[in-house]
């Protein structure tokens, strides 16, 4: 059972049966708490009347992390924990009424990309890499990030859109967001310049969380020919 001291800025463990009382000083001083509640969170939350905040304490460690009120001297008094994953308090002085979230709502983006390019190409021929990056949901996908990487042997002739950042090996492409559902592909045009495979990666990455990163990245081989014959005639022209 917990406890709120008003005039120690302190909070109080009581442990029925035993009676041992264990106290918990808070970090700042006139802070004042009063009311206290149990969140859906499995943390303890308060009021600090006079420090203008709220406040949370974590069972176990002890770790309280402090929330300043948008306007000052509201007196924040009673709290409770409502049936929407929040924390509702009144304001004494601030004549109203107030909520924080204890449990931030789940956000998932499904992020997902795919790479096509041929699987044999003679040397020095130009040919495609198409990229598709789909957010196959159930949330917008933010901050989305594209990476082709392994183009250190290619030669890039074009990339539409034209990335952020170019690198001798890696073209990276700052997507923004990509709504449920939506799509955006990316086209690079390469050629090669020695005989050998081409190994290519697309990666995509985004700052919802994802909940299948096996998706998030797609390899391509392709087989470099050499050409003797091609290779004279684009010597000669
Ligand atoms: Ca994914």
């Amino acid at each position: 059972m917990w406890f709120t001291e008003y005039f120690d800025d302190r909070l109080g463990r009581i442990v029925p049966g035993t009676g041992a009382v264990t106290e918990y000083p808070l970090p700042g001083a006139g802070s004042s708490p009063l009311g206290i509640a149990a969140g859906p969170d499995g943390n303890l939350w308060f009021t600090e009347n006079s420090g203008n905040r709220l406040g949370r304490i974590v069972p176990g460690t002890e770790a309280v992390t402090e929330y300043p009120l948008p306007n000052p001297g509201s007196e924040p008094q009673g709290i409770t924990a409502g049936p929407d994953g929040s924390l509702w308090f009144t304001e004494r002085s601030g004549n109203r009424i107030g909520k924080i979230e204890a449990v931030a709502p789940m956000v998932f983006a499904d992020v997902a990309v795919s790479l096509k390019a041929p699987s044999t190409v003679r040397l020095k021929q130009p040919y495609d890499y198409t990229l598709t990056v789909t957010n196959k949901g159930p949330d917008t996908a933010t901050d989305v990030v594209v990476t082709l990487d392994g183009l250190k042997r290619l030669r890039v002739l074009d990339a539409v859109p034209a990335p952020e950042a170019t690198t001798r090996a890696q073209l990276r492409w700052q997507a923004g967001s990509l709504a449920a559902g939506e799509s955006r592909t990316f086209t690079v045009r390469v050629k090669a310049w020695s005989s050998d495979k081409a190994t290519v990666t697309a990666e995509a990455t985004s700052g919802t969380p994802d909940p299948d990163p096996n998706d998030n990245a797609d390899t391509t081989r392709t087989r470099i020919k050499w050409d003797w014959h091609m290779d004279r005639l684009m010597k000669r022209a």
